[in-house]
């Protein structure tokens, strides 16, 4: 084989064996427990006393042979086009105990109009159902808008978080 050649079936000898990378962003108002969705994701943790995140941050876990790169995008971000750029799904999330956040999750819908990627609508907090503000009508309403899935989801007990990445992964 000429040199060139070998050159061209090496380079898409690796390209084919690469590991899929894909991009996920998680958005969602004020302490809606994005960062600890992630953290349950990722490490399987949770705690009572976050701090709030200042400066979004990436974090990896394998699925499914796919590696998950979810970006836990800070409400002060100034660039969230630039993060938001080649995401493969975005995780809108609100807090069922707080009607307002549901609000904000119609906001986030909006400005996200014309993004063609999954779009996954998230209650979180489920273990807090006693004190809901919002509830299946209210979510559902909002997913069938944009023809979207939505999930309810505890951070804390670890409920439907696994299901929700699994919805992207799902058929890859
Ligand atoms: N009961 C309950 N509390 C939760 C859950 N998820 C998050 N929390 C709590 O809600 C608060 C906010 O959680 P964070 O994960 O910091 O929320 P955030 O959206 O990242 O907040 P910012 O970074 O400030 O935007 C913390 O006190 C968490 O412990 C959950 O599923 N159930
Ligand atoms: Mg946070």
């Amino acid at each position: 084989m000429a040199l060139k050649n070998l050159y061209i079936a090496n380079v898409i000898g690796s390209w084919m064996k690469a590991p899929k990378i894909w991009k996920i962003s998680v958005l969602g108002d004020a302490e809606v427990g994005k960062t600890s969705l992630v953290n349950r994701f990722v490490y399987d943790t949770f705690k009572d006393d976050m701090e709030s995140t200042v400066e979004s941050k990436a974090y990896k876990r394998k699925v499914d042979g796919i590696t998950l790169m979810v970006w836990d995008v800070s409400i002060y971000e100034e660039h969230v086009d630039k993060i938001l750029r080649g995401s493969k799904a975005i995780l809108v999330v609100g807090d069922i105990t707080r009607k307002n956040t549901l609000n904000t999750m119609h906001e986030i819908a909006r400005f996200l109009d014309g993004y063609n990627g999954i779009m996954i609508f998230i209650g979180n907090k489920s273990d807090l159902k006693y004190q809901a503000e919002f509830w299946k009508d209210d979510l559902k309403k909002l997913a069938d808008e944009y023809s979207s899935p939505f999930y309810f989801t505890s951070a804390k007990t670890g409920e439907n978080v696994d299901n929700v990445f699994r919805e992207i992964t799902m058929g890859s």
